[in-house]
């Protein structure tokens, strides 16, 4: 067989790699600092961002327990330890704005103000789901609130995202388009392109970059030579900026800032939101690559905690009120799966029909 690689390249290339995961790793000591606002947020702003992070804490970790039971098939790739991105990016958009998101979408859904009752629904294949249990976790989408959709395919949420930008401009609306995109996603020729172009249209576009570190198994600095992916914006004239993903409300002001900034014809805007994810991949995925000191450092600063808080320490919150947020989610989400466990399950030559559509 021919060979391709010398020794010597394939040592230069390991040493390269050795030494960009080095710098990788020094990622998690560089967080950035908190984005202080000038006032105290209003108690709402403090009670909603804990409700919607809690509420997608517990979709997952509930939600992994109905796959272990065997009730859901295909893919689910938790959220986890992300749900600071989800909760305050989309807390700081309105009504007649877009998301579009990703393989790891059920946070960006929960935050969006999706329907619980049918994003299990949908997970458990039933026909009272958003896509009618078609299309599971990876494929959740409402296009009548604006919620464009979950995507199985990496970086493709992203030319989506400016499609809808421009033809919001078209229409003359000021509305926002946020796509929730991934460290993974930025080395696929959709990120700088989309970027671009959304660039020298000047849309009302908002890309966030959620940046929990790995690509599946492979560590960002042996994807990339520059692993501070904000500056990627800076190439091509786009205002960029880092974020700590774990801290809602920092990503809540961010964000509430580059919409302000959009709708007066300053977009698009880059956001990084730095994070890491509190397991592996996907449900399957033990993740043992994933260093147990960063593990630990990134659950010191979870995002659910975070929530609830500044919810008791900025929002004056007493114990009571936090239980009573805490229980009425976890009721949501029981009686979602009650419902679930209720409704028709659709069938495969059912699925067949439909699709043949296409
Ligand atoms: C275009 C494309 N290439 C490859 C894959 C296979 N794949 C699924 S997830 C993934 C990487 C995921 O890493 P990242 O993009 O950082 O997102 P994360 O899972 O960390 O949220 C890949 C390569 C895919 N789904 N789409
Ligand atoms: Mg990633």
């Amino acid at each position: 067989m021919k060979k391709i690689f010398s020794t010597n390249f394939c040592l230069a290339f390991k040493k390269q790699m050795a030494k960009n995961r080095a710098k990788a790793g020094d990622l998690w000591i560089i967080m950035a600092k908190p984005r202080a606002s000038e006032n105290t947020p209003p108690r709402e702003l403090l009670e909603k961002l804990f409700r919607t992070a809690y509420a997608i804490r517990v979709f997952e970790t509930e939600g992994i327990k109905l796959y272990r039971q065997g009730l859901i098939r295909g893919y689910f790739h938790p959220y986890l330890g992300q749900e600071g991105i989800a909760t305050g990016v989309c807390a700081a958009l309105r009504k007649g704005d877009f998301i579009a998101s990703t393989h790891r979408g059920h946070g960006h859904c929960i935050a969006w103000g999706a329907d619980i009752k049918r994003m299990v629904a949908e997970l458990l294949q039933k026909e009272t789901g958003y896509c009618r249990g078609y299309g599971g976790s990876m494929h959740i989408a409402d296009i009548t609130t604006g919620n464009l959709g979950a995507n199985g395919i990496v970086g493709a949420g992203t030319p989506l995202g400016v499609g809808a930008a421009l033809a919001a401009q078209v229409r003359g609306s000021d509305a926002v388009t946020v796509t929730f995109t991934t460290d993974g996603a930025t080395n696929n020729g959709t990120f700088l392109e989309s970027l671009n172009l959304a660039a020298i249209w000047n849309l009302n576009f908002i890309l966030v970059i959620e940046n929990n570190q790995y690509a599946v198994s492979t560590p960002i600095g042996e994807s990339t030579r520059e692993t501070d992916l904000f500056k990627r914006g800076a190439a091509i004239g786009v205002e960029s900026h880092l974020v700590d993903g774990n801290d809602p409300l920092a990503v809540y002001n961010l964000t509430e800032e580059s919409a302000r900034k959009c709708r007066a014809g300053q977009g698009p805007i880059l956001i990084e939101a730095r994070t890491f994810r509190h397991m592996g991949h996907h449900v399957n995925d033990p993740g043992k690559y994933m260093p147990e000191d960063k593990l630990a450092y990134y659950k010191q600063r979870d995002p659910v905690d975070r929530a609830r808080n500044n919810f008791v320490d900025l929002g004056h919150a007493s114990a009571a009120d936090v239980s009573t947020i805490e229980r009425s989610v976890e009721k949501e989400f029981a009686d979602a799966v009650e419902f679930s466990k209720g409704s028709r399950e659709v069938s495969v030559d059912e699925f067949r029909a439909f699709a043949a559509v296409y």
